[in-house]
């Protein structure tokens, strides 16, 4: 049986004038352009409260059918996340030594990665990030999730944004596969793991690689 439709509600919007609203979004800009993947961070631990409001943020992206098809597992437990870092350098291992291409390699090359993850240990908290193949109704009837990599990326995507916003430095990890983290972390196969964010403060004089982002003109067309 189709469910019947939602009541609507009037929509709580803030309009901006023009001039406000390029002001806002220029903000935004100078506020997110300083994030950077950090590789090297500090043990320096900060309140759970600040990563519990950047799930939040997290939790009011747009997913198909607002089936919100993401769960987050939040990891501090130090023995975990010994587990994690030790199952990730195995796959990572893996990776470097045999499964990578030649040409993925080169493209790593000049960002200096390689198997061993320390900040899976040393980082605060790890987020690992879950999309739901599958929802369940409250009878338990399996229900299926549509366009769940792009909700969770969005989702993912205003998570990391909130935390740079709250001064956390995130690494967004893809030890692939990551097929483990579902073992580890007791979650069932329903779920996939989508990628594991390690957060916390950079390590003081932290480094990271003198990238540039492309210029606008270069990733968009206006027509
Ligand atoms: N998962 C590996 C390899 C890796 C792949 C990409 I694409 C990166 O941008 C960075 C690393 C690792 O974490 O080392």
């Amino acid at each position: 049986m189709v469910d019947s439709k939602i009541d609507d509600i009037p929509l709580s919007f803030d309009a901006q004038a023009p001039e406000a609203m390029i002001k806002s979004a220029s903000q935004f800009h100078d506020a997110i352009k300083t994030r950077r993947t950090v590789r090297d961070f500090s043990d320096e631990k900060f309140p759970r409260q600040v990563i519990e409001e950047a799930l939040r943020v997290a939790g009011t992206a747009p997913s198909g059918a607002n089936m919100q098809p993401w769960h987050f597992v939040v990891v501090e437990n130090p023995a975990i996340k010994k587990e994690i870092r030790l199952a990730a350098e195995q796959e990572e291992r893996e990776f470097y030594d045999r499964r990578a291409s030649e040409e993925w390699l080169d493209a790593l090359a000049p960002l200096g990665t390689d198997a061993e993850k320390p900040f899976l240990e040393t980082a605060p908290y790890l987020i690992a990030i879950f999309s739901k193949k599958f929802s369940f109704d409250d009878e338990g009837g399996k229900q299926k999730n549509y366009y769940t990599s792009e909700s969770v990326g969005i989702a993912t995507g205003f998570l990391i944004a909130a935390l740079h916003l709250a001064g956390v430095a995130t690494l967004t990890h893809t030890p692939s596969p990551m097929k483990f983290l579902n073992k580890i972390l007791g979650r069932p196969d329903s779920e996939r793991p989508f990628l594991l964010l390690v957060t916390g403060y950079p390590k003081t004089d932290a480094r990271v690689p003198n990238i540039s982002r492309f210029p606008l003109e270069e990733t968009t067309s206006f027509i």
